[in-house]
């Protein structure tokens, strides 16, 4: 009976008893009997149905881990073997859409980097040292070709970014000679179906140009060319100076517009918490020192200016998800070995 009630439940049918009388007991019998066995028929469908559920007590994370397998396979069919990083890179993101999300890219690039490591063993210390030189790459092919970004870096800089990143050792500079040129001379070419370019996606809406910037300590108005690029802030004296005066990471920090009784325009960077910022100067010596600021107060030419540092500042601060995922494992590699 109680058979009977879930399946009139589970089919949305009700139970079809013959009224007393109308039918002989055993005509009654047999279509109760048909009844039962199509009901019978139709529970053992059910059960066949949602067998394998119950045999496999995680079917998200099979899925997944058939998801992985599929990645790896696919991978497997690059032939890396003697390819220079660079020549790697350009077979494998031409051979696929590389997802918008930052953990599927991540997922992608770990397997490549996996897949490098094995076709060349020796080249690198870790999988992990090949991941950050090749998310490096991937940001210097956006920096080097992107027309927005205007601060074009040199291979001294691209070098200098790649310190201590195998295992605490530096990768030879010939080597990182060899890559930078490489995209110097030729950009990625990437599948694009909408529009959707890597090189854009990646990377940060970058922005220079002067601002008004507040001492910490001693309050004095200085103007300097400010510089937003890789979720940092740099400012300078001048528009040629090669080396900032002073660094403002940008992370865990927020940006807002703040009125000022001596200037107009003014923009705030503070840190949510209301810790005081960690950033770093240069002093007049050329001793590099933590900053001073519990928040840095600029101020731009005009409201446009000063709004669109802001819609700069912020798209910087939360569009940049490659961000956390390469410096984690920066960290990882360099602290590992220190
Ligand atoms: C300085 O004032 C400048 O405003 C500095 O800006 C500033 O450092 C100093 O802040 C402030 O004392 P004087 O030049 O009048 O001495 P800049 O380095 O751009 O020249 P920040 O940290 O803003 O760069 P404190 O906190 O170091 O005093």
């Amino acid at each position: 009976m109680a058979i009977r009630r879930k399946d009139s439940f589970l089919w949305g049918k009700a139970p079809t008893k013959p009224p007393p009388g109308e039918r002989g007991q055993g005509e009654g019998m047999k279509i109760h009997k048909f009844e039962l066995l199509d009901d019978i028929q139709k529970l053992r469908l059910e059960i066949n149905h949602v067998m394998p559920e119950i045999h496999s007590p995680e079917p998200k994370e099979q899925k997944e881990e058939m998801h992985l397998q599929t990645l790896k396979a696919f991978v497997g069919l690059h032939e890396f073997s003697d390819l220079n990083l660079v020549q790697a890179l350009r077979q494998f993101l031409w051979s696929f859409r590389l997802p918008g999300e930052a953990q599927k890219i991540d997922r992608m690039m770990e397997a490549f980097a996996t897949r490098y490591c094995n076709c060349n063993p020796g080249v690198f210390q870790s999988t992990d040292t090949c991941y950050i030189l090749s998310f490096s790459i991937i940001m210097l092919n956006t920096s080097l070709h992107n027309p927005n970004v205007k601060d074009k870096p040199s291979l001294q800089r691209f070098v200098a970014m790649n310190r201590g990143i195998n295992h605490g050792e530096d990768l030879p500079t010939e080597l990182l000679t060899k890559l930078y040129a490489s995209i110097r001379n030729e950009p990625f070419k990437i599948p694009e179906d909408d529009g959707n370019d890597l090189t854009l996606t990646f990377f940060n809406p970058d922005r220079e140009g002067w601002l008004l910037k507040i001492g910490g300590r001693v309050k004095t108005w200085k103007r300097r060319w400010f510089i937003l690029t890789d979720s940092c802030l740099y400012y300078f004296e001048f528009t040629t100076d090669k080396d900032p005066i002073g660094i403002i990471p940008l992370e865990n920090l927020c940006v807002r517009k703040l009125q000022d009784t001596n200037k107009p325009y003014c923009l705030e960077l503070y840190n949510p918490k209301g810790q005081k910022i960690k950033a770093c100067k240069t002093e007049n010596k050329g001793r590099v020192v933590q900053g001073k600021h519990q928040s840095y107060k600029l101020s731009a030419a005009s409201a446009e200016e000063r709004d669109a540092w802001i819609e700069a500042i912020r798209a910087s601060i939360t569009k940049d998800p490659f961000y956390d995922l390469v410096s984690l494992r920066k960290r990882k590699v360099i602290t590992n070995t220190s």
